[in-house]
This record gives structure tokens, C-alpha cells and sequence, in this order.
């Protein structure tokens, strides 16, 4: 198998964390997005968004999507269980995992690619080479919808140790890639949010997060 990796990249990150913290070690090969190398014709042969991560399969099948990847791990390899372990930890994992991607993740992308010169000319990403311009305006509600994804941290960490509850999931792993996502423009947790402070430093210490 390999992994089409691009080791700044917060989704790429995702996975890494992910199958860092299942054991799972995969051929990488490192894609500039910075250079635009996922937008050269070679990587738009492997996936025609221009987009990272991709898991390729020995058999030639190519997976994108960072929950694709990981879903994909999780039934290969159940332990350590990261999506929930029975059905109540599942439906509670996809419902905030949702939360932290639209939240945290596109809010973090919204802000970041809809101001930063390099990218506002495609400020979504997706289309392979096709230019879709910034909306400024995105900016504001980028910040808006980053004070909610603020607000479900705090309040979910009133449960519990980890975002899900009594142990470390996907949830957390793509709640600590949008915070730090969110950090390139200047955005970080609010310091009256204690809770999550502290659960910033206790994730970021894992092993898998420098992955
Ligand atoms: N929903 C996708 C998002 C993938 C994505 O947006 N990847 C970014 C890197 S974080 C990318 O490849 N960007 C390419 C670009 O900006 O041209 C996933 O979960 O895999």
C-alpha cells in the first residue's frame, strides 16, 4: 500500500495521527502542495481533485477522503477502536466527528484560504486545476463558525477526558488538527476555555501527534 502524504498539509495530518495511533506504518510519498505538485498532471492522474491524502491499495484501487482512509484501517484493524466501541459510541463519534469537520476543519480552511494570497484563487480546493476565487466575506464567517467549534470543545470536555468521552478517538484527532489549522491565521483557543487548554497540551504530547 502506499500513502500520498503532504507533511503540512492539516487532513494528511489526520490520517497520520490516525494510523500512527492504530501501529500502522505505510510507504509515504511526499506531495508539494506548497510547489503545486498536486496540481501537476502526475498527481492529477492519481487523483483527479488534486487533493490529499489517498491511500492506494495493492491492487491498484485508490481511496481519498481522510474518513475513506481511516474507516478503512478501522475495519482492518479494529484495535484500538477510534470510531466507538458499541453502537451508542459510534452514533456519539460520527455525530461529533461531523461537528469537528464542518466546524472546525472547513471554518479553519474558510479563513485561511479565503486571505492567504497563494490560495484565495482556490479557496476550495478540489477542482484540479480549476480556479475558484476568494469571497472575503468568508473570512467573518469562518471566524463565526470557529467560536462554535470553540464551544462544542469546551463543552464536550465538561463529559469527559477526551472529546467523545473516556478514551482518545477520531474525534479528537480531527479537533486537535483544526485548532492548530485555525492557529495559521491567528486564531487559537480562547484562554477562558480551560478545559480545552488543558486537553491541548495532554493531545499534543501524544506521539502520534507529531507524526
Ligand atoms: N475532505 C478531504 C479534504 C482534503 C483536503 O482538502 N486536502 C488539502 C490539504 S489539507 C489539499 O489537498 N489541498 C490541495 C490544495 O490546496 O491545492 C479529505 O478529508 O481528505
Amino acid at each position: 500500500m502506499k500513502f500520498y502524504d503532504c507533511h503540512v498539509a492539516p487532513n494528511p495530518r489526520r490520517a497520520r495521527m490516525f494510523l500512527a495511533e492504530k501501529g500502522i506504518e505505510l510507504e509515504k510519498i511526499e506531495i508539494d502542495i506548497l510547489g503545486g505538485e498536486n496540481l501537476g498532471d502526475d498527481f492529477l492522474a492519481i487523483n483527479p481533485r488534486g487533493l490529499l491524502p489517498v491511500l492506494e491499495l495493492d491492487d491498484g484501487t485508490r481511496i481519498d477522503e481522510v474518513m475513506a482512509i481511516c474507516r478503512y484501517f478501522e475495519e482492518l484493524q479494529p484495535e484500538p477502536a477510534m470510531f466507538g466501541r458499541d453502537l451508542r459510541e459510534k452514533a456519539i463519534i460520527t455525530s461529533r466527528q461531523r461537528k469537528m469537520e464542518f466546524d472546525g476543519m472547513i471554518s479553519s480552511s474558510e479563513v485561511f484560504r479565503n486571505q492567504n494570497e497563494q490560495f484565495c484563487k482556490r479557496s476550495i480546493p478540489g477542482g484540479g486545476k480549476d480556479d475558484i476565487p476568494a469571497i472575503p466575506a468568508l473570512i467573518d464567517r469562518g471566524q463565526q463558525t470557529l467560536d462554535r467549534f470553540f464551544w462544542w470543545l469546551e463543552s464536550y470536555l465538561e463529559e469527559g477526558p477526551y472529546l467523545a468521552g473516556e478514551y482518545f478517538t477520531m474525534v479528537d484527532i480531527t479537533a486537535i488538527c483544526a485548532v492548530d489549522f485555525a492557529a495559521w491565521s491567528d486564531i487559537h483557543i480562547p484562554e477562558a476555555n480551560i478545559r480545552t487548554k488543558s486537553w491541548y497540551e495532554i493531545i499534543s504530547a501524544r506521539p502520534s501527534a507529531e507524526a
